[in-house]
């Protein structure tokens, strides 16, 4: 399967994301290579491909995936492009690690799932990287080990510089909640019923028409209830918090623990600017855990289900923001590959 025993990986989508797992893969990470990468801008797949000793370049998902040197794929493009590329990895038998969210929508995540079902062996692992951040990790152990008791609240904080242009309300909610939504049936091991959405006056800093910050709250099949902040042009820096409240204690994931400076008369630190710093290292252990799996002829990881749970979260919470109402979430019924 593997040529010279490295994964080759095909990376589709060259931008910010892409780009990184790009350098990863290239410098970080064991036992794989970047032998191919797409983008629709035929220069910047070119532009990314000159970076990297025998790395091929392409326009078409289609078409790298079919190159001889391609073991596995790495879909980094935006999430309109998901569902047709995942497909097409299927119809290769090909192993995916596919960036969140899944696909865009509900129906859509459904499709790919209902696919790779009817593969009959798991494919896909779906890029929620919070579950390979140490904290996290930590805190996940925390309550799975009963230390705090029955978990009954989680307070997530999720705050961004500032949006890009073309970031919309409902991308609030698809593009930025969906991590909390993954964190909480991750953390919790339980699903989400309904969710309601709370939007004060925006910030005058937000762009035309972007509600922003919002106040996101889930309520658990287990009776648990998780509020989020949601604030993507607070301007000072990336950050991401998660306190567990339970019966016997509380444990608080993501606070900044970077370099403690005291100089000139003052104590701080630094505040990451965006999520490809704040997480480096969830990303590496995360791609680094899907290369490893890979090579043993396994998955783990984030399941295709993972993913289309979080996308009928999202369709729940987008309608949720437009109504003002509480929302109850519809899953359909789950496949036996997913467990069920
Ligand atoms: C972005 O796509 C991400 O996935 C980041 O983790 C998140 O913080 C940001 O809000 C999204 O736009």
């Amino acid at each position: 399967m593997t040529r010279d025993g490295t994964l080759g990986v095909a990376v589709i989508g060259t931008g910010r994301m892409g780009s990184d797992h790009v350098r990863r893969i290239d410098e970080v990470i064991s036992d794989a290579r970047v032998a191919a990468v797409v983008d629709i801008d035929g220069e910047r797949a070119k532009a990314a491909a000159r970076r990297v000793d025998g790395c091929a370049a392409y326009t078409d998902a289609a078409a790298a995936m079919a190159d001889d040197g391609v073991d596995a794929v790495l879909i980094a493009s935006p999430g309109p492009a998901h569902e047709a590329a995942l497909l097409e990895a299927f119809a290769r038998d090909l192993p995916v690690l596919c960036e969140k969210p899944l696909t865009p929508d509900a129906a859509s995540a459904l499709r790919v799932v209902r696919a790779e079902a009817r593969l009959g062996h798991r494919r896909a692992q779906v890029g929620f990287m919070r579950r390979y951040d140490a904290r996290f990790r930590q805190l996940k152990a925390v309550l799975d080990a009963g230390v705090l008791g029955r978990p009954l609240m989680l307070h997530c904080v999720h705050r961004n510089v500032a949006t890009g242009p073309g970031f919309t309300s409902t991308m609030t909610i698809s593009d930025s909640v969906v991590h909390e939504i993954d964190a909480t049936r991750w953390l919790l091991g339980q699903e989400i019923i309904a969710v309601t959405v709370l939007r004060p006056t925006p910030s005058a800093v937000a762009p035309e028409g972007l509600s922003d910050p919002q106040l996101v709250l889930f309520e658990t099949a287990g009776g648990a209830v998780v509020d989020v902040e949601i604030f993507v042009n607070c301007g000072f820096g990336y950050q991401v918090r998660c306190e567990a409240v339970g019966e016997h204690g509380t444990a608080r994931a993501g606070d900044d623990d970077g370099l403690y400076v005291n100089a000139a008369g003052r104590w701080g630190g630094e505040i990451p600017q965006d999520y490809v710093v704040r997480f480096a290292d969830a990303y590496d252990r995360e791609v680094q855990a899907w290369v490893d799996a890979t090579r043993r002829g396994e998955v783990t990881g984030p399941s295709a289900w993972d993913g289309y749970a979080a996308a009928a979260v999202c369709e729940a919470g987008v309608c949720a923001q437009a109504t003002g109402e509480r929302t109850t979430v519809t899953l359909a019924p789950r496949p036996a590959l997913y467990g069920g």
